[in-house]
Protein backbone atom coordinates (compact mmCIF):
# COMPACT_ATOMS: atom_id res chain seq x y z
CA UNK A 1 0.00 0.00 0.00
CA UNK A 2 1.44 3.25 -0.95
CA UNK A 3 2.22 5.23 2.33
CA UNK A 4 0.99 9.13 2.02
CA UNK A 5 1.40 11.45 4.71
CA UNK A 6 -0.31 14.47 3.48
CA UNK A 7 -3.75 15.24 2.12
CA UNK A 8 -6.24 18.46 1.45
CA UNK A 9 -9.63 17.93 2.03
CA UNK A 10 -12.74 19.96 1.28
CA UNK A 11 -15.62 19.58 4.14
CA UNK A 12 -19.06 21.13 4.16
CA UNK A 13 -21.15 20.49 7.46
CA UNK A 14 -25.34 20.43 6.88
CA UNK A 15 -27.38 23.21 7.00
CA UNK A 16 -29.95 22.89 10.10
CA UNK A 17 -33.38 22.24 8.96
CA UNK A 18 -35.71 24.48 8.68
CA UNK A 19 -38.61 25.34 10.98
CA UNK A 20 -42.34 24.21 10.38
CA UNK A 21 -45.09 26.94 10.26
CA UNK A 22 -48.38 25.30 11.16
CA UNK A 23 -51.52 25.71 13.03
CA UNK A 24 -53.38 23.03 15.00
CA UNK A 25 -56.35 22.25 12.71
CA UNK A 26 -58.90 19.78 15.27
CA UNK A 27 -62.65 18.86 15.04
CA UNK A 28 -64.57 21.40 17.62
CA UNK A 29 -61.19 23.28 18.04
CA UNK A 30 -61.49 26.52 15.52
CA UNK A 31 -58.10 29.08 15.58
CA UNK A 32 -55.97 26.04 17.16
CA UNK A 33 -52.72 27.73 17.94
CA UNK A 34 -49.13 27.59 16.14
CA UNK A 35 -47.62 24.17 16.49
CA UNK A 36 -45.23 24.00 13.90
CA UNK A 37 -41.65 22.20 14.93
CA UNK A 38 -38.15 23.19 14.79
CA UNK A 39 -35.93 21.80 12.28
CA UNK A 40 -32.91 19.35 12.82
CA UNK A 41 -29.31 19.96 13.43
CA UNK A 42 -27.41 19.87 9.82
CA UNK A 43 -24.74 16.53 10.30
CA UNK A 44 -20.93 17.21 11.44
CA UNK A 45 -18.07 16.44 9.46
CA UNK A 46 -15.74 14.71 12.78
CA UNK A 47 -12.05 13.84 11.55
CA UNK A 48 -11.12 10.97 13.91
CA UNK A 49 -7.68 9.05 14.48
CA UNK A 50 -7.65 5.34 14.20
CA UNK A 51 -5.07 2.82 14.97
CA UNK A 52 -6.09 1.03 11.98
CA UNK A 53 -5.32 3.50 9.79
CA UNK A 54 -1.76 3.50 8.14
CA UNK A 55 -1.84 6.01 6.05
CA UNK A 56 -3.68 9.27 4.52
CA UNK A 57 -3.67 7.38 1.31
CA UNK A 58 -7.87 7.19 0.95
CA UNK A 59 -8.34 10.57 1.25
CA UNK A 60 -6.27 11.87 -2.04
CA UNK A 61 -9.18 10.10 -3.61
CA UNK A 62 -11.87 11.13 -1.59
CA UNK A 63 -10.84 14.70 -1.34
CA UNK A 64 -15.07 16.06 -0.87
CA UNK A 65 -16.83 14.95 2.77
CA UNK A 66 -20.51 16.88 3.10
CA UNK A 67 -22.73 16.03 5.94
CA UNK A 68 -26.30 16.08 5.24
CA UNK A 69 -28.65 18.72 6.41
CA UNK A 70 -31.06 19.21 9.59
CA UNK A 71 -34.66 17.15 8.24
CA UNK A 72 -37.48 19.92 8.57
CA UNK A 73 -39.65 21.05 11.74
CA UNK A 74 -43.30 19.53 11.12
CA UNK A 75 -46.70 20.03 12.26
CA UNK A 76 -47.55 19.34 16.27
CA UNK A 77 -44.71 20.23 17.38
CA UNK A 78 -42.42 17.51 15.76
CA UNK A 79 -38.85 18.13 15.71
CA UNK A 80 -37.10 17.56 12.59
CA UNK A 81 -34.14 14.73 12.59
CA UNK A 82 -30.95 15.77 13.12
CA UNK A 83 -28.35 14.14 10.62
CA UNK A 84 -25.40 11.72 11.00
CA UNK A 85 -22.14 13.19 11.27
CA UNK A 86 -19.78 12.28 8.38
CA UNK A 87 -16.81 10.73 9.72
CA UNK A 88 -12.99 11.16 8.06
CA UNK A 89 -10.95 8.61 9.20
CA UNK A 90 -7.00 8.51 9.75
CA UNK A 91 -4.12 7.76 11.34
CA UNK A 92 -2.99 8.32 14.52
CA UNK A 93 -0.50 10.84 14.42
CA UNK A 94 -2.65 12.97 12.03
CA UNK A 95 -2.33 16.93 12.23
CA UNK A 96 -5.04 19.30 11.54
CA UNK A 97 -5.31 22.18 9.90
CA UNK A 98 -7.33 25.12 8.91
CA UNK A 99 -5.63 25.80 5.17
CA UNK A 100 -6.73 29.18 5.05
CA UNK A 101 -6.05 30.19 8.76
CA UNK A 102 -2.82 27.90 8.81
CA UNK A 103 -4.49 27.49 12.47
CA UNK A 104 -3.97 23.80 13.94
CA UNK A 105 -7.29 22.62 14.82
CA UNK A 106 -5.76 19.23 16.25
CA UNK A 107 -3.10 16.91 16.92
CA UNK A 108 -4.79 13.42 17.06
CA UNK A 109 -2.29 11.19 19.04
CA UNK A 110 -4.62 8.81 20.57
CA UNK A 111 -6.80 5.72 19.07
CA UNK A 112 -10.50 7.53 18.99
CA UNK A 113 -9.79 11.27 19.52
CA UNK A 114 -11.96 13.14 17.53
CA UNK A 115 -12.26 17.09 15.94
CA UNK A 116 -15.00 18.29 14.73
CA UNK A 117 -14.04 20.24 11.52
CA UNK A 118 -17.32 21.80 10.20
CA UNK A 119 -20.17 21.82 12.73
CA UNK A 120 -23.58 21.39 11.05
CA UNK A 121 -26.27 24.09 11.50
CA UNK A 122 -28.65 24.41 14.16
CA UNK A 123 -32.32 23.97 13.08
CA UNK A 124 -34.44 26.71 12.63
CA UNK A 125 -37.41 27.32 15.26
CA UNK A 126 -40.96 26.73 14.15
CA UNK A 127 -43.97 29.03 14.50
CA UNK A 128 -44.89 27.81 17.48
CA UNK A 129 -41.82 29.51 19.24
CA UNK A 130 -42.72 32.66 18.20
CA UNK A 131 -46.17 32.74 20.03
CA UNK A 132 -46.50 35.69 22.29
CA UNK A 133 -49.48 37.41 24.10
CA UNK A 134 -49.73 39.97 21.25
CA UNK A 135 -49.17 37.62 18.58
CA UNK A 136 -50.27 34.07 18.71
CA UNK A 137 -51.15 33.38 15.40
CA UNK A 138 -47.51 33.80 14.04
CA UNK A 139 -47.20 33.24 10.16
CA UNK A 140 -43.17 32.32 9.97
CA UNK A 141 -40.26 30.13 10.97
CA UNK A 142 -36.27 30.48 10.97
CA UNK A 143 -34.59 29.00 8.20
CA UNK A 144 -31.91 26.45 9.45
CA UNK A 145 -28.43 27.97 9.88
CA UNK A 146 -26.09 27.36 7.51
CA UNK A 147 -23.71 24.53 7.58
CA UNK A 148 -19.92 25.62 7.33
CA UNK A 149 -16.89 25.01 4.72
CA UNK A 150 -13.88 24.44 5.21
CA UNK A 151 -10.77 23.43 3.48
CA UNK A 152 -8.44 21.13 6.12
CA UNK A 153 -5.21 19.80 5.41
CA UNK A 154 -3.85 16.75 6.93
CA UNK A 155 -0.57 15.91 8.05
CA UNK A 156 0.82 12.89 9.75
CA UNK A 157 3.52 13.17 11.98
CA UNK A 158 4.69 9.05 13.18
CA UNK A 159 4.86 8.12 16.73
CA UNK A 160 7.44 6.89 17.72
CA UNK A 161 9.86 6.86 20.91
CA UNK A 162 13.23 6.12 19.05
CA UNK A 163 13.99 7.05 15.24
CA UNK A 164 16.72 5.97 13.26
CA UNK A 165 19.37 7.51 11.20
CA UNK A 166 21.93 6.86 9.14
CA UNK A 167 23.32 7.29 5.30
CA UNK A 168 21.32 4.81 2.94
CA UNK A 169 22.72 0.93 3.43
CA UNK A 170 24.07 1.83 6.89
CA UNK A 171 21.97 -1.19 7.98
CA UNK A 172 18.63 0.46 9.29
CA UNK A 173 15.88 -1.65 8.04
CA UNK A 174 17.88 -4.80 8.87
CA UNK A 175 18.60 -3.51 12.38
CA UNK A 176 14.42 -2.77 13.01
CA UNK A 177 13.73 -6.23 11.14
CA UNK A 178 15.88 -7.79 13.72
CA UNK A 179 14.73 -5.91 16.80
CA UNK A 180 10.97 -5.61 15.52
CA UNK A 181 8.64 -7.85 13.78
CA UNK A 182 8.69 -5.17 10.69
CA UNK A 183 9.67 -6.52 7.54
CA UNK A 184 10.78 -3.56 5.29
CA UNK A 185 12.79 -4.25 2.22
CA UNK A 186 16.08 -4.58 2.79
CA UNK A 187 18.81 -4.36 -0.16
CA UNK A 188 22.68 -3.55 -0.64
CA UNK A 189 21.86 -0.36 -2.91
CA UNK A 190 20.64 2.98 -1.31
CA UNK A 191 17.64 4.24 -1.31
CA UNK A 192 16.42 0.74 -0.67
CA UNK A 193 13.67 2.56 1.91
CA UNK A 194 11.20 5.10 0.36
CA UNK A 195 8.62 5.82 3.13
CA UNK A 196 8.97 5.31 6.73
CA UNK A 197 8.54 1.85 8.74
CA UNK A 198 7.36 1.31 12.18
CA UNK A 199 8.31 -1.12 14.38
CA UNK A 200 7.45 -2.64 18.03
CA UNK A 201 10.26 -3.43 20.28
CA UNK A 202 9.59 -5.95 23.31
CA UNK A 203 11.96 -6.44 25.99
CA UNK A 204 11.61 -7.35 29.96
CA UNK A 205 8.62 -9.31 30.33
CA UNK A 206 5.73 -6.61 29.18
CA UNK A 207 7.85 -3.71 28.21
CA UNK A 208 7.64 -2.05 24.84
CA UNK A 209 9.29 0.73 22.46
CA UNK A 210 8.51 1.95 18.84
CA UNK A 211 11.16 2.19 16.71
CA UNK A 212 10.99 3.80 13.72
CA UNK A 213 13.18 3.24 10.12
CA UNK A 214 13.03 6.28 7.91
CA UNK A 215 15.07 6.68 4.11
CA UNK A 216 18.74 6.99 4.43
CA UNK A 217 20.17 10.56 4.51
CA UNK A 218 23.25 12.21 2.52
CA UNK A 219 25.12 15.54 2.79
CA UNK A 220 23.21 18.04 1.27
CA UNK A 221 19.60 16.62 1.66
CA UNK A 222 18.32 20.07 2.61
CA UNK A 223 18.82 21.17 -1.06
CA UNK A 224 17.38 17.89 -1.79
CA UNK A 225 20.11 15.55 -2.52
CA UNK A 226 18.85 11.81 -2.07
CA UNK A 227 15.19 11.85 -0.98
CA UNK A 228 15.12 15.23 0.75
CA UNK A 229 15.04 15.60 4.19
CA UNK A 230 10.93 16.03 4.33
CA UNK A 231 10.41 12.31 5.90
CA UNK A 232 12.41 13.42 8.77
CA UNK A 233 9.18 14.98 10.19
CA UNK A 234 8.07 11.40 11.41
CA UNK A 235 11.16 10.87 13.58
CA UNK A 236 10.01 14.81 15.11
CA UNK A 237 7.88 13.25 17.72
CA UNK A 238 10.33 10.56 19.02
CA UNK A 239 12.44 10.83 22.21
CA UNK A 240 15.69 9.75 20.70
CA UNK A 241 17.46 9.41 18.14
CA UNK A 242 19.99 6.00 17.01
CA UNK A 243 22.33 7.08 14.39
CA UNK A 244 23.60 4.63 12.61
CA UNK A 245 27.06 4.27 11.08
CA UNK A 246 28.21 1.93 8.24
CA UNK A 247 31.61 0.80 9.39
CA UNK A 248 32.30 -1.00 6.00
CA UNK A 249 31.42 2.72 3.76
CA UNK A 250 33.79 2.43 0.76
CA UNK A 251 33.74 6.61 0.38
CA UNK A 252 36.25 9.43 0.47
CA UNK A 253 35.30 10.70 3.60
CA UNK A 254 35.27 9.40 7.22
CA UNK A 255 32.80 7.69 9.42
CA UNK A 256 33.37 10.72 11.78
CA UNK A 257 32.39 13.30 8.75
CA UNK A 258 29.40 11.27 7.31
CA UNK A 259 28.25 11.49 11.29
CA UNK A 260 28.87 14.93 11.40
CA UNK A 261 27.24 15.93 7.91
CA UNK A 262 24.36 13.62 8.76
CA UNK A 263 23.82 15.78 11.93
CA UNK A 264 24.28 18.73 10.13
CA UNK A 265 21.19 18.25 7.94
CA UNK A 266 19.21 17.01 10.99
CA UNK A 267 19.85 20.85 12.45
CA UNK A 268 19.21 22.20 9.16
CA UNK A 269 15.94 21.03 9.09
CA UNK A 270 15.30 21.54 12.86
CA UNK A 271 17.74 22.28 15.66
CA UNK A 272 14.72 20.58 17.97
CA UNK A 273 15.56 17.46 16.11
CA UNK A 274 19.64 17.79 15.74
CA UNK A 275 19.10 18.49 20.10
CA UNK A 276 17.74 15.18 20.34
CA UNK A 277 19.76 12.47 22.69
CA UNK A 278 21.50 10.41 20.20
CA UNK A 279 22.77 6.45 20.38
CA UNK A 280 25.29 5.80 18.22
CA UNK A 281 25.90 2.67 16.49
CA UNK A 282 28.73 1.10 15.00
CA UNK A 283 27.22 -1.16 12.35
CA UNK A 284 28.45 -4.17 10.11
CA UNK A 285 31.44 -5.56 12.40
CA UNK A 286 30.98 -8.63 11.35
CA UNK A 287 32.53 -8.16 8.64
CA UNK A 288 36.19 -9.00 7.77
CA UNK A 289 37.36 -5.27 6.82
CA UNK A 290 35.78 -4.32 10.32
CA UNK A 291 38.41 -6.18 12.82
CA UNK A 292 41.00 -2.86 13.02
CA UNK A 293 38.13 -0.81 12.26
CA UNK A 294 36.20 -1.27 15.43
CA UNK A 295 38.74 -0.22 17.63
CA UNK A 296 40.07 2.89 15.68
CA UNK A 297 36.73 4.01 15.44
CA UNK A 298 35.40 3.50 18.92
CA UNK A 299 38.60 5.32 19.92
CA UNK A 300 38.05 8.47 17.34
CA UNK A 301 34.56 9.22 18.44
CA UNK A 302 35.25 8.23 22.08
CA UNK A 303 37.77 11.53 21.73
CA UNK A 304 34.64 13.73 20.89
CA UNK A 305 33.34 12.32 23.89
CA UNK A 306 30.66 10.17 22.01
CA UNK A 307 30.30 6.28 23.21
CA UNK A 308 30.03 4.40 19.96
CA UNK A 309 28.20 0.64 20.51
CA UNK A 310 29.89 -2.14 18.10
CA UNK A 311 27.22 -3.96 16.28
CA UNK A 312 25.93 -6.52 13.87
CA UNK A 313 22.82 -6.24 12.78
CA UNK A 314 22.88 -9.25 10.55
CA UNK A 315 24.43 -11.84 13.23
CA UNK A 316 22.60 -9.87 15.99
CA UNK A 317 26.19 -9.11 17.79
CA UNK A 318 25.66 -6.02 20.29
CA UNK A 319 22.44 -5.64 19.60
CA UNK A 320 21.05 -6.57 23.11
CA UNK A 321 23.63 -4.35 24.50
CA UNK A 322 22.73 -1.20 22.51
CA UNK A 323 18.79 -2.35 23.13
CA UNK A 324 19.22 -2.57 27.07
CA UNK A 325 20.97 1.14 26.17
CA UNK A 326 18.12 2.64 24.67
CA UNK A 327 16.05 1.32 27.01
CA UNK A 328 18.15 2.96 29.77
CA UNK A 329 18.23 6.41 28.14
CA UNK A 330 14.11 6.11 27.45
CA UNK A 331 13.53 5.93 30.99
CA UNK A 332 15.37 8.59 31.75
CA UNK A 333 14.20 11.07 29.78
N1 LIG B 1 27.52 -7.78 6.79
C1 LIG B 1 26.54 -7.00 7.20
N2 LIG B 1 25.71 -6.47 6.31
C2 LIG B 1 24.72 -5.69 6.76
C3 LIG B 1 24.50 -5.44 8.14
N3 LIG B 1 23.44 -4.64 8.26
C4 LIG B 1 22.98 -4.40 7.01
N4 LIG B 1 23.75 -5.05 6.10
C5 LIG B 1 23.59 -5.04 4.65
O1 LIG B 1 23.68 -3.71 4.19
C6 LIG B 1 22.83 -3.49 3.08
C7 LIG B 1 21.91 -2.32 3.37
O2 LIG B 1 21.03 -2.67 4.42
P1 LIG B 1 19.65 -1.92 4.65
O3 LIG B 1 19.12 -2.42 5.94
O4 LIG B 1 18.78 -2.02 3.45
O5 LIG B 1 20.18 -0.44 4.81
P2 LIG B 1 19.33 0.91 5.06
O6 LIG B 1 20.12 1.73 6.00
O7 LIG B 1 17.95 0.56 5.46
O8 LIG B 1 19.39 1.55 3.62
P3 LIG B 1 18.37 2.58 2.92
O9 LIG B 1 16.99 2.08 3.15
O10 LIG B 1 18.75 2.55 1.49
O11 LIG B 1 18.62 3.90 3.56
C8 LIG B 1 22.09 -4.80 2.87
O12 LIG B 1 22.72 -5.50 1.86
C9 LIG B 1 22.23 -5.51 4.20
O13 LIG B 1 22.20 -6.91 4.08
C10 LIG B 1 25.42 -6.03 9.06
O14 LIG B 1 25.34 -5.88 10.28
N5 LIG B 1 26.40 -6.81 8.54
MG1 LIG C 1 16.23 0.97 4.59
Amino acid sequence: MRFIDEAKIYVNSGDGGKGCVSFRREKHISRGGPNGGDGGKGGDVVVIASKSHRTLLDLKFRQHHMAKRGGQGGSNNKTGRSSPDVEVVVPVGTIVKDIETGEVLADLTTDGQRCVVAGGGIGGRGNARFATSTNRAPRYAQEGEKGEERHIGLELKLLADVGIVGLPNAGKSTFISRVSAARPKIADYPFTTLTPNLGVVRYGDFDTFVIADIPGLIKGAHEGQGLGTKFLRHIERTMLLLHLIDISIDSHSSNWEDFNSINNELTLFSPLLAEKPQIVALNKIDLSVASDEVKKQINIFKKHGIKLFPVSAVTGEGVDTLIKEIVKTLQIL
